[in-house]
């Protein structure tokens, strides 16, 4: 059985990335809603809603375990999938703030996302629950994910718009800054030149897939190990074309995503 992503669009990518590298015998099923993209503007109780609806989706293609790769979303929905899912349901927030709390010296921590994510004050409860002498400083980037998904990532107008986003951070001496959105390691390289190479990213997806394959072993849901691997298969509500691309540059292999009509998720 495969394990389950699901995202807004292309940035739960980065965190499949991550499956195929640490994970590569573990089949993927991937859906992105990028018909309804962004996420991050949309009420808490909207974002719910459409992420039961990929879940039952992807539920239906009978998968073993189901990683939210979306942080609006886990935000939003995390507690409500985890009650009403059979299976074990990851959220991106955890694994991003443990890991942000082990990296930091300082303990002056950044944290970006979008607005439905920095409004939910996710990564902040999460980090001061562990540690509550660490600073947060957390800023919503709402340009970010409209370059990422128009296939931007890496152009001159991205690295203006990073450049005056992250400004915010110039007078907070932070030594750490969390990537709290799947789609923000697309930008890793502009993020990391604009903040300097002293202030350490964390890509909350790469953490997660940790965490994904520490509770495989521990629930014991048969690691596919047996040196075959069924097929991955990647779904969006959009026209595949852009995601097609996009996928293939950042995956590194070719990638034919079907269309999944969203009256019928
Ligand atoms: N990739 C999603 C996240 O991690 O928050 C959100 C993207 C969006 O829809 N704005």
């Amino acid at each position: 059985r495969a394990i389950g992503f699901m995202d807004s669009g292309v940035g739960g990518l980065t965190v499949v990335r991550e499956a195929l590298r640490q994970l590569p015998l573990e089949s993927i099923y991937f859906i992105g809603d990028q018909a309804r993209l962004p996420y991050g503007p949309r009420s808490s109780t909207e974002v719910r809603k459409f992420s039961e609806q990929m879940a039952t989706f992807l539920m239906k293609k009978d998968i073993k375990m189901l990683v939210i790769a979306c942080n609006t979303a886990t935000a939003a929905a995390l507690e409500d999938l985890k009650e009403k899912l059979p299976i074990p349901v990851i959220g991106v927030i955890s694994p991003g703030s443990r890991a942000a709390l082990k990296v930091t010296r300082n303990r002056r921590i950044g944290v970006i996302g979008t607005e439905g994510t920095i409004k939910s004050k996710a990564y902040e409860t999460a980090i001061l629950s562990k540690d509550s002498s660490v600073q947060v400083y957390s800023l919503a980037c709402p340009k970010f994910v409209p370059l990422v998904e128009s296939n931007e990532y890496d152009s001159p107008v991205a690295k203006k718009v990073v450049a005056e986003t992250l400004r915010y951070f110039e007078n907070k001496d932070v030594d750490t800054l969390v990537l709290g959105c799947t789609h923000y390691p697309l930008l890793r390289p502009i993020i990391q030149d604009v903040m300097g190479s002293q202030v350490k990213l964390i890509d909350s997806g790469a953490e997660t897939i940790g965490t994904v394959s520490a509770l495989l072993d521990y629930f014991d849901i048969a690691k596919n190990s047996n040196g075959e691997k069924s097929k991955d298969a990647y779904y969006t509500t959009a026209a595949p074309k852009s995601f097609n691309q996009i996928a293939s540059q950042w995956l590194q292999i070719k990638v034919a995503a079907q269309k999944a009509r969203i009256d019928q998720l």
